[in-house]
């Protein structure tokens, strides 16, 4: 986009009288926000709108993303990056005496998704626009987003996110565009004059499902894909079919809140509803303009493609098959053979919690109709696998058992792809969890690595080394994330490696601003900075973590003058409302926080600090200014991972254990460049079949773990009667889950060998370079064009 500064000065002028007429200079930081804002979507609405037309009239393919998640953050500077117009927006902001930076702070973090999976998708939504490629968003509308966590007394506490409230700048509302979606009563099949069974329904209710668009910019291609949300409304004509007030406003609320469960499932009626609402809303919307553009319904799956991001969305299978075979009038067969080839699936998780499963009695209250239709794709699946495989393969694999639907199931089924999100987990599908169906089909099985967006995560969360880096190997990485490979002529260079030490340290400045802000806690930029960022999950092990800093401390206690480098060990970290244990972690932490930072006999040389409320904007800050990454999950249990990836690109050195993706990520940098630790994936499966890991013998003839674990139950760590005993509980009654204990030292010896590389200056700068250097290859552009091409099956737009 070209846009002169006098242009660009006179459109925000403008609109700042328009919006709230009011000069420039009078204006408040809200208001000149929101008139930038709207400046900003005008310039790309004309893109927006021929993106759309080239796509119709191409009758280009066009993939949907469907998911119950997406966390874009702040989309203000990544829109003026994407546009071309980063620059000369701030040169003339700074002319109007005006701060770009102040006016970024004024946006709300869009904050409509849990952690990784939610993330995943809205760096997906990046890389599909910035690649050219036709693909939209499919999602839920929240009115508030994820909860905003504040510390109580080192505890966690919940507030209501209520990023609405000033607006949203970028949403554009298409009332004209709404869908009604239908729930509950009663279906019967009556056959019709043509012979064909078809529903009747009696008693249903009914939304109306009204999408907002938020437009996708691409990185400088003039391309914007649409996000399309969907909020849910009572239809006028049908108060009259909602029997109580509570009833009313359980469904007006529909849209209201985002389950803030991450990797645990939780069968609640509301979420089940939420589900159903963007699949219906959205398959709608799809044959709709499929019909509008007067292609044939039989030969969607040509121009259609339909992403179900983990299972959430997995009824996709059969309101695609309803709508087919009810509305369209197509046989099952035909409509069956269009589903499989339309559908595709991404499974995010191994652990067993996290699988969902919806009682048989849940479905049929709520959408009696696509239970009908499940039963029936449950049929023929037994009709149809009987003569092939053993009976006890089918009762493994079958969708309905045990009076549940097996959302897994009925995704793996009903698609003509799975794909986990790193080599190492996509082999534990076929080999584990999904072995069954890896024997059925084993042609829908592919892996497809995760990826992160560099240009949010890189370009505008650390604009002092991608200017470093535009000076030192030019330009190009910003387009072509592997071009960040020619980093690797300068690993010797004294200068170069210097100069990337100078920008960290400038990062880290910036960031210990911040704390102190916050916090109140004074961190020297000169310390190690020791960063775990993440949902607080028990497999996570940011307790792992807390028992080798307790160890540090002790250490210290006991010689004050021991040589222990100064590290801060910073945290980020929500949990889940309902997850116990997770949040005395938490507590834990705080106070070992407390303990340690007043410490003044340790002098400072251990700090650490759990900042408040991590989302993507924090993210942006901690990043850039870590030196050591954390990825500490017990092998097998993480099914990729994405920190890992933003932190390695911004020149942390990564602490892991061989799980998710860390495994590729020390593939690419080499042994030497990553601190490996830990049980493997096979070691822990070991355990699990021989079941002889015993937790208490660790404890009773290991005085180092001893002492440890018993400040969590002698008053140590202060105020944590309930929470430390708990966690200690666990840890030995409870025969510690995740193997915290079994690999506690070999952790400390991978902690010990940070040290003592960081304290060899040039080869810690080195080693720095090296992860940034290669870290192209988890570039999200690279991930979304491998779905493209083996999963989609759609192309770049010409354009
Ligand atoms: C399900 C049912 C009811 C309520 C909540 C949920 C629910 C919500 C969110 C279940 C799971 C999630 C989120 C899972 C998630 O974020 N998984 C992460 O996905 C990342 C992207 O693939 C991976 O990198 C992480 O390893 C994985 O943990």
């Amino acid at each position: 986009m070209r846009i002169t500064k006098e242009q660009f000065k006179t459109d925000f002028r403008q609109r700042v009288q328009e919006k709230f007429t009011n000069e420039v200079e009078e204006a408040s930081n809200g208001e000149l926000f929101a008139s930038l804002g709207a400046v900003i979507q005008a310039y790309y609405s004309d893109e927006w709108k021929e993106t759309r037309k080239a796509t119709r009239d191409d009758k280009c393919k066009q993939a949907y993303y469907f998911s119950i998640e997406f966390l874009p953050g702040r989309m203000l500077k990544s829109n003026l990056l994407n546009m071309g117009l980063l620059d000369i927006v701030r040169d003339s902001l700074k002319e109007l005496d005006i701060d770009l930076e102040e006016l970024c702070k004024i946006e709300k973090d869009m904050a409509l998704g849990n952690g990784g999976l939610g993330r995943l998708a809205s760096c997906f939504m990046d890389s599909i626009a910035s690649s050219s490629l036709p693909g939209n968003g499919n999602g839920i509308r929240y009115d508030y987003g994820l909860f905003k966590q504040k510390f109580v007394d080192g505890n966690q506490v919940e507030l209501p996110d209520e990023w609405l409230r000033e607006g949203n700048v970028w949403e554009v509302r298409k009332a004209s565009k709404a869908v009604n979606v239908n729930y509950g009563g009663h279906v019967y099949l009556k056959e019709d004059e043509a012979g064909r069974l078809k529903p009747v329904y009696e008693n249903q209710q009914v939304l109306r499902a009204v999408p907002y668009d938020t437009g996708m910019v691409g990185f400088q291609n003039d391309m914007v894909n649409t996000l399309r949300l969907w909020s849910a409304e009572i239809p006028d004509f049908e108060e009259s079919n909602y029997r109580s007030i509570e009833e009313r406003r359980d469904f007006r609320d529909l849209t209201s809140v985002l389950y803030p469960d991450d990797s645990n499932y939780e069968g609640r009626l509301m979420r089940l509803v939420q589900e159903y609402f963007f699949v219906s809303a959205g398959i709608q919307s799809i044959i709709r303009s499929h019909k509008k553009s007067g292609l044939a319904m039989k030969d969607l799956a040509e121009y259609i493609a339909i992403h179900i991001n983990d299972t959430h969305p997995a009824l996709c299978v059969p309101e695609l098959m309803r709508l087919l075979i009810d509305e369209e009038n197509l046989s099952w067969e035909k409509a069956w053979d269009i589903t499989v080839k339309t559908m595709s699936y991404t499974n995010h998780t191994i652990m067993a919690e996290a699988l969902e499963k919806w009682p048989v009695f849940m479905l049929q209250e709520v959408v009696p109709r696509i239970f009908q239709i499940i039963e029936e794709i449950d049929r023929r699946f037994v009709a149809e696998m009987t003569s092939l495989v053993d009976q006890e393969v089918i009762e493994r694999t079958r969708i309905i058992k045990d009076n549940q639907v097996h959302m897994a199931h009925l995704a793996i089924i009903g698609s003509h792809s799975t794909n986990g999100v790193a080599k190492l987990h996509s082999d534990l599908l076929k080999g584990i969890v999904l072995h069954d169906f890896y024997v059925l089909y084993p042609e829908r099985f592919n892996n497809k690595t995760n990826g992160i967006a560099q240009r949010r995560w890189l370009q505008l969360a650390n604009e002092p080394l991608a200017g470093f880096l535009d000076q030192t190997i030019g330009t190009s990485w910003r387009k072509e994330a592997n071009d960040l490979h020619l980093l690797m002529n300068y690993k010797n260079d004294s200068t170069v490696l210097q100069t990337l030490a100078d920008t960290k340290r400038l990062n880290k400045v910036r960031l210990a601003q911040y704390i102190l802000e916050t916090t109140g806690i004074e961190v020297s930029p000169d310390a190690i900075f020791d960063v775990q960022i993440k949902r607080l999950h028990a497999y996570k092990r940011q307790l792992l973590n807390l028992l080798h800093i307790l160890k540090l401390y002790f250490d210290l206690k006991a010689d004050p003058n021991a040589d222990i480098y100064p590290r801060v060990f910073i945290f980020g970290a929500k949990a889940a409302p309902s997850y116990t244990y997770a949040k005395y972690v938490i507590k834990c932490i705080n106070e070992a926080a407390d303990l340690i930072n007043h410490d003044e006999e340790i002098q400072g040389k251990l700090k650490i600090v759990f900042l408040e409320n991590y989302n993507v904007s924090l993210a942006e800050m901690i990043i850039p200014a870590a030196d050591v990454s954390e990825q500490i999950s017990l092998a097998s249990k993480e099914a990729s991972g994405t920190s890992n990836m933003k932190l390695m690109l911004n020149g942390a050195v990564t602490i892991a254990t061989l799980d998710g993706a860390n495994i590729e990520i020390r593939d690419v940098v080499g042994d030497e460049n990553i601190v490996i630790f830990g049980l493997t994936e096979e070691e822990v499966y070991h355990y699990y079949e021989t079941q002889n890991y015993q937790a208490i013998k660790i404890y009773e003839t290991d005085s180092e773990l001893q002492r440890i674990l018993n400040a969590f139950i002698d008053g140590t760590i202060p105020n944590i009667q309930v929470e430390g005993q708990e966690i200690f509980d666990s840890l030995i009654r409870y025969n510690d889950e995740y193997f915290t204990l079994r690999d506690y030292h070999s952790y400390v010896e991978a902690q010990e060998k940070i040290e003592r590389l960081y304290r060899d200056k040039k080869r810690w700068q080195q080693i720095s370079l090296i992860n940034t250097a290669e870290a192209g290859h988890f570039s999200s552009d690279y991930t979304v064009r491998r779905y493209a091409e083996e999963i989609w099956q759609i192309e770049p737009v010409k354009g």
